[in-house]
């Protein structure tokens, strides 16, 4: 039976600025539940958003304001046993939350693998990798300093994908910028841009054009989430691959942008789909359609980096990698040994549940008063 559901914030500084065209990050946020189950299991979620509302409509705070005022109520005396039992429910009585979904039913699903002492990716169907490669993203916000960035990520074997934030500036100046950088690295790297929406559809055309013609391997959300027309249109007419990011919030959006051949990669976010077991969904109905994944992050930290790692890993075919790099980006870590980084990937945790273990003397120090 569920319990008790705790919720906690997480401030935690990152390593240097993050520009995106939305927000300039200089701290995230981090959700944190923790679900006790009256046989003594614990379970652990997180849902992070980006820059508060500039980049969806979740903020830390209503995440855990939702959580505390209106789902975890009608959740506690559920069997904890039945996650997705208890997550039918949910997702019947709350409209939306989305995120807020996610971090309750990672940590119910957490609970239920450490019940059966089986990693997380085998309660949901098995895994078929045990480590995923890892983007980087570069979003200082200077030339210069993103060259050198990448060269000492290539170093240290820890990333050859580079995504570049770009939507800030414009277009010619976002493109010379690219540009300078793939030269640098050449074919030691695979360099892609996230425009987070910023383009109308005659901009996309000229940088995409650009881009694709510097040798650029992946456009992601060049316009608005809901332009799905001009992601199509732009899909249908550059060769370089169209990822649909902010399109995609869970299945109905991925069936959507598959019934018009909006994308040719979906970036599966575990909070965007709604949970762990939508993201699955997102992923299924990608393959069925013929578009690539991507395991994309909302810069979560261990947990929520863990589980999505988890269910990449249970992907049959993983085209354009992940960028679970989230708690690189941060200067504290919560959990008692950090995720493993190496050879370009990050290696799927082993143990029980997620497979990560909250430091609870960290919990403590680390949680917004
Ligand atoms: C996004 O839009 O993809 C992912 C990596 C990063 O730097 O920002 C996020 C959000
Ligand atoms: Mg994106």
């Amino acid at each position: 039976m569920i319990q008790y559901i705790e919720t906690f914030l997480l401030d935690v500084p990152t390593i240097r600025p993050h520009k995106l065209s939305v927000a300039t990050m200089n701290t995230q946020t981090l959700v944190l539940v923790r679900v006790r189950c009256a046989d003594g299991v614990t379970g652990w979620g997180e849902a992070t958003t980006i820059g508060g509302l500039n980049y969806g409509d979740e903020s830390p705070e209503s995440i855990k304001v939702n959580i505390d005022t209106h789902i975890a109520p009608l959740m506690i005396g559920m069997g904890a046993t039945q996650p997705a039992k208890a997550m039918a429910k949910i997702r019947k009585i709350i409209q939306g939350n989305r995120f807020a979904k996610c971090a309750i039913e990672t940590a119910l699903l957490d609970a239920q693998a450490r019940r059966l002492n089986i990693p997380l990716s085998e309660l949901l169907g098995g895994r078929v990798r045990d480590a995923l490669p890892v983007a980087w993203t570069l979003a200082s916000g200077d030339t210069a300093k993103d060259i050198a960035e990448a060269e000492q990520m290539l170093d240290l074997r820890r990333h050859r994908i580079f995504k570049l934030k770009i939507g800030l500036r414009g277009v010619d100046d976002d493109v010379a910028h690219v540009l300078a950088i793939k030269r640098a690295l050449g074919d030691r790297a695979s360099v892609r841009v996230d425009v987070n929406q910023a383009w109308n559809e005659a901009q996309a055309v000229r940088g995409i054009a650009a881009l694709e013609a510097g040798g650029i391997d992946l456009i992601e959300q060049p316009v608005k989430a809901r332009n799905t027309g001009a992601l199509g249109r732009l899909a249908q007419r550059f060769d370089v691959a169209i990822m649909a990011d902010e399109a995609l919030h869970g299945p109905d959006d991925a069936m959507a942008l598959a019934r018009s051949a909006a994308a040719d990669v979906y970036a599966v976010k575990i909070t965007q789909s709604g949970g762990l077991l939508p993201a699955l969904e997102v992923a299924t109905v990608a393959r069925l359609a013929g578009v690539g994944l991507y395991g994309g992050t909302m810069l979560e930290g261990g947990i929520g980096t863990a589980a999505t790692a988890h269910v990449c890993s249970t992907f049959p075919e993983l085209a354009w990698d992940t960028e679970l790099f989230g708690p690189l980006l941060l200067t504290q870590e919560v959990l008692r040994e950090p995720l493993v980084y190496q050879d370009f990937m990050l290696q799927v945790p082993t143990g029980p549940g997620l497979g990560v273990e909250i430091d609870n003397d960290k919990l403590r120090a680390m949680a917004r008063k």
